[in-house]
C-alpha cells in the first residue's frame, strides 16, 4: 500500500436547512471522528475538516416555507449543527460554512480556472420551468419518477433511493415542488462538465486502482460507469448560491454538488496556510466520510472536477456508509421521524459516549441498519455499565478499600494474570487495524472485549473473597486490572472521548500512549483519583418517554397532521430583562394587505400605528387571504432591522402564534385597543 506522510479526512457537509439526526451520526460524523481520533492517538499528522452546506435548494425550500430568507435558515442551522457536533465530541480541527467570503473566492476560482482553460461545455437547452412561481427548477424544486428504479420522489439532481445523479428532464411525470404544477419548458443556457470524456480514466482509477474501496461503494460507482456516464450541467438559474463568475451568467450560481465539495477545500484554506501540503502534495492521503446518497458526487464528480483542475489529489479512500433506520422506518425529516442530536442531548445530558457507542456498535457499514431505543437501553445496561463500568469500578473500589488508593506493587504473576495482561497489546493491534481498514463496528466490539476479558478476571479472581487470607496475591490482582483500566481509556477514546477524559481523572494519570499499551503503565504507589460511576444505568421510564414521543409523532402523521418543528420543542436560553425592555412593541390596525409576486408565502400588509404607517412582509399567506386580514388588529415588532424580501422593504414584524399542528393565528390584544398602544 502507497505510504502516505499526513492524512486529511473530511466528513459530509451537512445541509444548513435543520438539525442533525442519529442518521447523520451513524452515517458520517461518528465514523470519521473515531478516524481522526485514533491517527492523532497514533501520534500521526491528520487534519480533520468539515461544515455546513449552505447552498442549494433544500435551504431556499425551507426559507420558502417559513416566509424567511435563506441567509437567516443558514444561520439558524449553521450554528446549531456546529454546536450540536461539537457537544458530541465530533473532533473537527475546522468546522467552516460555504456561505464563507473564503469558499466564494474559492469555488469562483476553481469554476473559472476549468471555464478559461475550456473544460465546461456551455449549452442552451430546454429546461422545467414553473410560470407560476416564476422560476426555473431545478434540483429539489422539482420531483418525479426516477427512471432507473422507479422511486416517485427522486429530485431533479438526483434519485436518493438508488443514488443515480439525474438531469431534470430524465423525470417520469415531473411536478413542481413550489406550486404542484407539470411544469413547462423553457430554454436556458448552462456550463457542463463533460463528465463522458473522464469515464476512461475513472474506469482506471476507481476499478483498476481502488479494488480496495468498500464494496458497496465499488459496486455502485461501476455500474454508473457501466451505465455510461453524461454530462453535469455544473450552474443553475437561482439566486442564492455562488454566482457564476464568467461573462453572460447573470442570475445563475454554481450548481451546489459543484460548490460544495470545493468546500472542504476552502475549509482547509481557513484552517492552515499549509492548505496546499494536504491538497496538492501526493504524500497526503485524502479519506472523505459520507452517507451511500452521496458516492456519485464523492467518487465520480467531485473526482472528474479536480481532475479537469489538474493540481489537486485525488480521494484515496470513501468509505461510505448504508442508512439507519430508527424504530424499523426510515428517519425522516419532514415527518420529524427522527432522535435529533440536539434534544438527545438534553434528554440524556452527559450521555454523550452512550449514543457514540451505540451508533458505532450498530453503524450500518455494509447494510442499512436500525436504531431502536430499547437496543439503546440494552448496550448501555449490558455492555457499557455491567462490563466496562462494573470492572472499571470495581478496581478502583477494591483499591480505595484495600490499598488506600493507592496502586498495589504485584507478586509473581499467575498464568492468569499473563493472559489478561497479553490481551493489551494483541487487542489493541486489533483495534487498530479495524479501524485502518474502516471497519468501527469491528473495532468497537474488540476494544469492549477487553473489558469483557477483565470483567471476567475479576469475576474469576474474586479479590474480596480472599484479602483476608491472601491480601498479597489481592494486591497482584488489583494491580494488573489497574494496568487493564489505564489501557482502557486510551482504547476507547476514539469511540468514547468523554468517558475516557472522566477515567483518567478517577485513575489521576495522563494517557497512555496508543503505542505504549500494555503493562506497568501505572505504577506501584500511585495515588489514584476520586472515583465515580463511568455509565449509570438507563432506566425503563426514561426509554418510554422517548418512545412515546415517537408513537405521538406517527400518530400526527397518521392524521395528516404537519410534524412539530423539531427545533419548536426547545426551550430558547435565557436572557437578561433589557434585551426584552428593548423590543419595541406596539399594536397595529391592517389597513391594506395584498400577495407578493413569486412567492406563495408572503403578504404585503400596510399596517396602522397611529402616528404612522408603515409596509410590513410577513410570511402568513398560507393562512390568511389578504380580504380577510384586513381591519385585524395586531403586535408590531417596530424596532426590527428592516430587510428586503422580494424587493419590498419590510420596517417590522407581525407577531403571530403557532400550534404542534400548525395552525397559525396572529397575536393581538383581546379587548379594542387603539393603532400604537405600547405591549408590555
Ligand atoms: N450537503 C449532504 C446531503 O446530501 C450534502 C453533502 C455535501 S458534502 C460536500 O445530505
Ligand atoms: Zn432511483
Amino acid at each position: 500500500m502507497k505510504q502516505f506522510k499526513r492524512t486529511l479526512v473530511t466528513a459530509a457537509l451537512p445541509y444548513a436547512n435543520g438539525p442533525v439526526h442519529i442518521g447523520h451520526l451513524a452515517g458520517v460524523y461518528i465514523p470519521a471522528d473515531i478516524y481522526a481520533r485514533y491517527l492523532r492517538l497514533r501520534g500521526k499528522e491528520v487534519i480533520f475538516v468539515g461544515g455546513s452546506d449552505e447552498h442549494g435548494v433544500p435551504i431556499t425550500l425551507k426559507a420558502r416555507k417559513e416566509g424567511v430568507t435563506p441567509r437567516d435558515i443558514v444561520n439558524r442551522y449553521h450554528e446549531m449543527i456546529k454546536k450540536s457536533l461539537a457537544d458530541l465530541g465530533i473532533s473537527f480541527d475546522i468546522y467552516s460554512r460555504t456561505s464563507s467570503e473564503t469558499h466564494r473566492e474559492t469555488s469562483s476560482a476553481f469554476f473559472k480556472k476549468l471555464h478559461d482553460e475550456g473544460k465546461f461545455v456551455q449549452r442552451s437547452t430546454m429546461q422545467f420551468y414553473d410560470e407560476q412561481a416564476g422560476q426555473f427548477l431545478a434540483d429539489r424544486y422539482i420531483t418525479g419518477t426516477c427512471p432507473r428504479c422507479g422511486n416517485p420522489r427522486a429530485y431533479g439532481d438526483q434519485c436518493e433511493a438508488c443514488g443515480t445523479s439525474l438531469n431534470a428532464t430524465d423525470l417520469i411525470n415531473p411536478v413542481s415542488a413550489i406550486t404542484g404544477n407539470a411544469p413547462g419548458l423553457k430554454e436556458t443556457t448552462h456550463w457542463y462538465l463533460p463528465l463522458d470524456e473522464y469515464e476512461p480514466w475513472l474506469r482506471q482509477w476507481i476499478l483498476e486502482e481502488h479494488t480496495e474501496w468498500r464494496p458497496t461503494v465499488y459496486g455502485q460507482c461501476k455500474s454508473w460507469l457501466d451505465t455510461g456516464l453524461q454530462a453535469r450541467a455544473v450552474t443553475r438559474d437561482l439566486e442564492w448560491g455562488v454566482p457564476v463568475p464568467v461573462e453572460g451568467a447573470e442570475g445563475k450560481v454554481l450548481y451546489v454538488w459543484f460548490d460544495a465539495p470545493i468546500g472542504y477545500i476552502s475549509a482547509t484554506k481557513e484552517l492552515t496556510p499549509a492548505w496546499e501540503t494536504y491538497w496538492k502534495d501526493p504524500s497526503t492521503r485524502l479519506v472523505h466520510f459520507i452517507g451511500k446518497d452521496n458516492i456519485v458526487f464523492h467518487c465520480i464528480i467531485f473526482p472528474a472536477m479536480l481532475k479537469a483542475e489538474g493540481s489537486y489529489i485525488l480521494p484515496d479512500n470513501v468509505p461510505a456508509n448504508e442508512f439507519l433506520n430508527l424504530e424499523g422506518e426510515k428517519i425522516s425529516t419532514t415527518r420529524d421521524w427522527a432522535v435529533w442530536l440536539h434534544e438527545y442531548l438534553v434528554d440524556f445530558k452527559d450521555k454523550q459516549d452512550v449514543l457514540r457507542y451505540v451508533l458505532a456498535a450498530t453503524a450500518p457499514e455494509t447494510k442499512d441498519n436500525d436504531f431502536t431505543w430499547k437496543d439503546f437501553q440494552a448496550r448501555n445496561n449490558n455492555e457499557l455499565v455491567a462490563a466496562y463500568g462494573n470492572f472499571v469500578n470495581r478496581a478502583l473500589v477494591l483499591t480505595r478499600k484495600y490499598f488506600d488508593n493507592r496502586v498495589p506493587a504485584r507478586g509473581e504473576l499467575a498464568p492468569r494474570d499473563t493472559e489478561l495482561l497479553d490481551a493489551i497489546p494483541r487487542l489493541a493491534g486489533q483495534v487498530g487495524k479495524s479501524i485502518e481498514g474502516f471497519h468501527f463496528r469491528e473495532a468497537v466490539g474488540i476494544a469492549m472485549n477487553l473489558a469483557r476479558l477483565g470483567n471476567k478476571y475479576l469475576q474469576d479472581t474474586e479479590p474480596w473473597k480472599i484479602f483476608a487470607t491472601d491480601p498479597a496475591r489481592v494486591a497482584t490482582v488489583l494491580n494488573v486490572c489497574l494496568q487493564v483500566t489505564a489501557n482502557l481509556a486510551t482504547l476507547m477514546e476514539p469511540f468514547m472521548p468523554f468517558s475516557s477524559d472522566r477515567l483518567r481523572g478517577f485513575m489521576n494519570i495522563t494517557p497512555v500512549p496508543w503505542n505504549s499499551m500494555g503493562d506497568n503503565v501505572v505504577d506501584p504507589g500511585h495515588l489514584l483519583g476520586a472515583s465515580g460511576l463511568l455509565f449509570e444505568k438507563i432506566e425503563d421510564d426514561a426509554i418510554r418517554a422517548q418512545v412515546d414521543r415517537l408513537e405521538d409523532k406517527k400518530r400526527r402523521n397518521a392524521a395528516g397532521q404537519p410534524a412539530t418543528a423539531p427545533e419548536a420543542a426547545e426551550p430558547k436560553p435565557l436572557v437578561p430583562y433589557p434585551h426584552f425592555a428593548a423590543l419595541d412593541i406596539r399594536v397595529g390596525t391592517i389597513i391594506a394587505a395584498e400577495k407578493v409576486a413569486k412567492t406563495d408565502k408572503l403578504l404585503k400588509l400596510t399596517v396602522d400605528l397611529g402616528t404612522e404607517t408603515r409596509v410590513i412582509v410577513s410570511g402568513i399567506a398560507a393562512h390568511y387571504t389578504p380580504a380577510e386580514i384586513v381591519g385585524r388588529r395586531v403586535s408590531v415588532l417596530l424596532n426590527l432591522e428592516p430587510r428586503t424580501l422580494k424587493g419590498i422593504e419590510s420596517r417590522g414584524m407581525i407577531l403571530t402564534a403557532e400550534g404542534a399542528d400548525g395552525t397559525l393565528a396572529l397575536v393581538a390584544p383581546e379587548r379594542p385597543l387603539p393603532p400604537g398602544a405600547v405591549v408590555c
